[in-house]
């Protein structure tokens, strides 16, 4: 019989629902050693709150997330509020003995997350941090082949996460506020494309060129009930974009785009990795999709493949799921990270791996020197990034 884990969550809204729906989902699907067991959830807002956690099956709920750490029914607190609110919660409940499970980016700076991954590390409780694009059948087929050695030596990693919801009609939400977001599709997207890339080659940034970064819209809309006589607009201090060019310790160069401003781009989160024996390719908006180019079967019968990722054959957690041929789908990726992060706390290994705060510390680095590079307008070699 598996054993329990307590899950406390802060943040109630867009993740507080994705990863409420698998913890919901996990035990249910997978066969888990640990079984997640939703305790109390907390978020800023009293009057949504009690709603929230009867529809979703929580049997406590509050506005203060700090009373968890005394709660010694808590074993996981997951952290899913804005990046401002990531380094406080995590650090308190690590040092109160929780496990921790906080959302990406994994902090608004550097300095941040080494306090975040060095409390990690003092507490030796489990972290793991919300990248659950490694988890679509696609990217962990993936992730596979490149092991296999399908692709060879990669030579190139072209990574694109562009959207188009951040134009001058989007109010002053605190994504566009850098005391809150800490910076703007840099941190929010090209977070998740660093550590894709970092987890499918398996090699290290050493080196960014060089960046650039820019804010389009200046001035936005302050959101909700405007006082009278109060102002309208406010100041959005983070990039609306930011692109930059890096080498990998391997050898492959490499390429980055975030941005909220490309039309027609809705959730164009891509890879494409082009090595010595072949390359692949996956978009998000074809999320069960792997493409793959096999340059070692002979010359007049090569061309793409796409590869729809819904068989045990080839994605781990298949056959958790539908019958072979089903697709799945976003909130899949989030229910596959709970069922590996509760493989990872009941003693077993996960079917792919977890980001640990450790790890999401080397993504922010990347992060961090692509904004200096974009600040200085300079190279910025990684081990100067400390
Ligand atoms: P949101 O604005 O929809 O929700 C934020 C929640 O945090 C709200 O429930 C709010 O009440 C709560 N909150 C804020 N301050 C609080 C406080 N002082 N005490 C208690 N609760 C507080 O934000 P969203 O979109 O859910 O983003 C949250 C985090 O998740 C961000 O770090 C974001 O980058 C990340 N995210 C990750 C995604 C992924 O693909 N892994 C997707 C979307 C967001
Ligand atoms: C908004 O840009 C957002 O919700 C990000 O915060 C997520 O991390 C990304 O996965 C989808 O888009």
């Amino acid at each position: 019989m598996s054993r329990s884990c307590h899950v406390a969550l802060i943040g109630q809204k867009f993740m507080g629902r994705a990863h409420s729906n698998a913890y919901r989902q996990a035990p249910v699907f997978f066969d888990l050693p640990m079984r997640p067991v939703l305790h109390s959830i907390a978020a800023r807002n009293a009057e949504e709150l009690a709603a929230f956690a009867t529809q979703w099956g929580y049997p406590n709920h509050t506005t203060r997330w700090r009373d968890f750490a005394k709660d010694e029914a808590i074993d996981l607190v997951d952290v899913a509020t804005p990046n401002d609110l990531h380094a406080e919660p995590s650090i308190a409940m690590l040092e109160a003995g929780k496990h921790v499970a906080c959302e990406k980016p994994l902090a608004r700076t550097l300095d941040e997350a080494r306090t975040m991954r060095d409390a990690a590390k003092k507490s030796r409780r489990r972290t793991f941090v919300w990248f659950n694009y490694r988890r679509c059948p696609a990217v962990a087929f993936a992730y596979r082949l490149v092991r296999e050695g399908r692709l060879g030596d990669i030579r190139h990693v072209r990574a694109t996460y562009l959207q188009s919801w951040g134009g001058p009609d989007t109010p002053l939400l605190w994504r566009f506020k850098k005391k809150y977001a800490g910076s703007g599709a840099h941190g929010d997207l090209n977070a998740h494309i660093v550590d894709m890339a970092r987890f499918l080659t398996g090699d290290e940034i050493t080196e960014v060129h060089g960046a650039v970064s820019r804010t389009f819209v200046k001035e936005r809309a302050i959101p909700g009930p405007v006082k009278r006589g109060a102002k309208k607009t406010g100041k959005s201090d983070v990039d609306d974009a930011l692109l930059f060019l890096a080498s990998f310790r391997g050898g492959a160069v490499a390429s980055f785009e975030a941005t909220r401003v490309a039309p027609g781009h809705l959730n164009a989160n891509t890879m494409e990795l082009n090595g010595t024996k072949g390359s692949l390719r996956f978009d998000f908006e074809d999320m069960d999709v792997l493409q793959f180019h096999d340059a070692t079967v002979p010359d007049r019968e090569q061309g793409w493949k796409r590869i729809i990722c819904t068989s045990a054959g080839n994605h781990p957690y298949a056959e958790a799921w539908w019958p072979d041929a089903h697709g799945l789908g976003y909130e899949h990726g989030f229910t596959n990270m709970v069922a590996d992060m509760m493989r990872v706390l009941g003693g077993e290994a996960p079917e792919v791996p977890l980001p640990d705060f450790a790890d999401a510390y080397e993504t922010q680095r990347v992060l961090e020197a692509a904004v200096i590079s974009a600040r200085e307008r300079t190279a910025i070699r990684m081990r100067e990034v400390k």
